[in-house]
């Protein structure tokens, strides 16, 4: 251990912690913008800035190391007086319009710039302001980019795909794609960690909110929400409400109340996806067709896309079904239409979602008999949702739980787990088994195939399991760089699997690029044990056991991997 004073305050603690650790263990907090524990120390905003005594110059905190000894001062006059100038000086580069910001009120720079009390800036302003595609469902905006590296680094060392790279030198260094690329031609997954990790509002994704209030000012269109499982755990931390106040029921009512002709749970399309995967990996691994790669999961549009650009040839071994975003979308404009009496081009499908991927998924298109447009109309990410609310002037207090519409109303503990990372894995399992069996398994029966943290470093789960005397080898990943770690495994013939699930957001969707943000916090694995309480508290726990599934074979799909479901409930991944 390591004896050292902050603040007048002697403490404690271990050989290697770094001063700003020191510190926040001790609930004195330092504040910082480019620091991200383990990921981005390089000091480079100069904001974490402390006095040691017996030194002359200041030394940043999230680089260096207590040592036996040290006293040092996170606030005297000296350190506010440089920490200030380092904020001024970012402000001089920044372009400092946080009313029309899209993180204003939760910006680290604003509340930094707050706190030190800078109400004018002394330097000159000198903004540079890049062209940048605003049709692409990622946005970056390079007059509010701080040149923190928070961004290369989470895209380098989380998801190995370095998108972002420094370009130019001394006081023109910003960030940019690398290779020169446009952000189009790289192999931008879409996870949107570089958003939820920029600590101002560099990075965002493109806002679909307007799109969705014209439609539901549209009198000839039928506006139909669809709320996606990971949602729920995360949209009362913007709004105020604890998590078990949030229901899923409430953000219907909202939905309402804004305008949405219909509103349903994603988690009824998720059993759905489970019905035709589940059934499709019994019948891929029976007929021997897996011996070289497993069936990989395809419902995460950030993991199919880094399989098309990173790993092509494993493309034929996705898991054909879609998305239960993409189904729900051609069940919408089929099936329901046909209820209701509408033909799918008067019915608009909107999609709440965590994900910016999920943006991008949404180009696809619905064939059926004829072109009936696409399986989605809008998506917008979870903070575009409460964005949506505050504009309509929905105090969170006054909703009240409302069910679904029917006729799919109901959905799953199976179909709830689908947001965090092994419950795609887990649902697919408790069905596949009832196939190969005709009996149910107890419902936790594969809780082996769960993450034991859903944190980047302990993103794999393996599992290997004997069904009817069938031996199922299982694996569970969820950030991209443990998957390319995974799949570098498989090449090698390091490890064999039969059905394998990728989620490319550390933890699933419930830590994806559209969720709430919470500067240096990592809620991920929080909001993954809400659903798996969900799950445990839900009636139904199979997805074959769901009336509504059930009733729409019986209705119109006839039964899974029907002509019909491959038609609307299937794609081939086109390159
Ligand atoms: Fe997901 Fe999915 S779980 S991909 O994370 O399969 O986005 O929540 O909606 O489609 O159901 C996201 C979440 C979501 C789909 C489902
Ligand atoms: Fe989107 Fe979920 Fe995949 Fe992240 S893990 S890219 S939120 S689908």
């Amino acid at each position: 251990m390591v004896n050292l004073t902050i603040d007048g305050k002697s403490i404690s603690v271990k050989e290697n912690t770094t001063i700003m650790e020191a510190a926040r263990q001790n609930g004195i907090p330092i504040p910082s913008l480019c620091y991200l524990k383990g990921i981005n120390e390089i000091a480079a905003c100069r904001v974490c800035v402390v006095e040691l005594v017996g030194k002359e110059r200041l030394i940043t905190s999230c680089n260096n190391v207590a040592e036996e000894g040290m006293v040092i001062f996170t606030n005297s006059p000296k350190v506010r007086k440089d920490r200030r100038t380092n904020v001024e000086l970012i402000l001089s580069q920044h372009d400092c319009q946080c009313v029309t910001c899209a993180r204003s009120g939760c910006c680290s720079l604003q509340k930094i710039a707050n706190d030190l009390n800078i109400i004018d800036i002394p330097y000159r302003q000198e903004i540079d302001r890049r062209e940048w595609n605003q049709d692409f469902p990622l946005i970056r905006d390079s007059a509010k980019c701080i040149k923190c590296m928070r961004c290369i680094q989470i895209c380098d060392k989380v998801q190995k795909l370095s998108v972002w790279d420094v370009e130019g030198t001394g006081s023109r260094t910003t960030v940019n794609v690398s290779g020169h690329m446009n952000i189009e031609d790289a192999p931008c997954s879409l996870c949107g960690q570089c958003i939820t990790h920029c600590p101002v509002g560099a990075l965002r994704e493109r806002d679909d909110t307007e799109k969705v209030w014209d439609a539901m000012a549209d009198e000839k269109k039928t506006v139909v929400v669809q709320v996606a499982p990971a949602v729920r755990t995360s949209w009362g931390e913007q709004t105020g409400l604890a998590p078990e106040e949030a229901s899923v029921g409430k953000i219907m009512d909202a939905l309402k109340r804004m305008g949405a002709d219909y509103v349903f749970d994603t988690v009824f399309s998720a059993d759905l996806t489970i019905m035709e995967e589940a059934n499709e990996f019994v019948r891929r691994f029976t007929a021997g067709e897996l011996k070289s790669y497993p069936m990989f999961t395809s419902c995460c549009p950030g993991w199919v896309r880094f399989a098309k650009s990173q790993y092509p040839h494993l493309v034929k071994y996705l898991s054909t079904a879609k998305s239960p975003q993409q189904m729900f979308g051609a069940v919408m404009k089929t099936y329901f239409a046909e209820k209701i009496g509408k033909r799918p081009e008067d019915i608009y499908t909107v999609s709440v979602m965590p994900c910016v991927a999920k943006k991008a998924e949404r180009e696809q298109e619905l064939f059926y008999e004829e072109y009936a447009g696409h399986d989605v109309d809008a998506v917008i990410t979870t903070r575009e949702l409460v964005k949506m609310m505050r504009s309509a002037h929905i105090s969170p207090e006054t909703l009240r739980d409302i069910p679904g519409d029917s006729p799919m109303q109901e959905g799953t503990g199976a179909g709830v787990i689908f947001g965090v990372t092994g419950g795609v894995m887990e649902a697919a399992l408790r069905t596949a088994y009832a196939v190969i069996t005709g009996e149910n398994p107890d419902a936790d029966a594969f809780e082996a195939v769960r993450s034991p943290g859903f944190n980047a470093n302990e993103g794999v789960s393996e599992a290997e399991l004997t069904i009817n005397g069938i031996r199922i080898r299982t694996a569970v990943v969820s950030g991209l760089g443990n998957t390319r770690t995974l799949l570098d495994r498989m090449e090698k013939g390091e490890v064999q699997y039969d059905f394998v699930e990728v989620m490319a957001c550390p933890g699933g969707c419930v830590g994806g690029g559209g969720q709430p943000i919470h500067d240096g916090q990592e809620l991920a694995f929080d909001r993954g044990r809400q659903l798996y309480r969900l799950d445990s508290d839900c009636k139904i726990r199979f997805s074959h056991e769901n009336p509504d599934i059930r009733k729409l074979y019986e209705e119109y799909m006839g039964q899974p991997l029907s002509h019909k479901a491959h038609m609307l409930l299937h794609t081939e991944h086109g390159m």
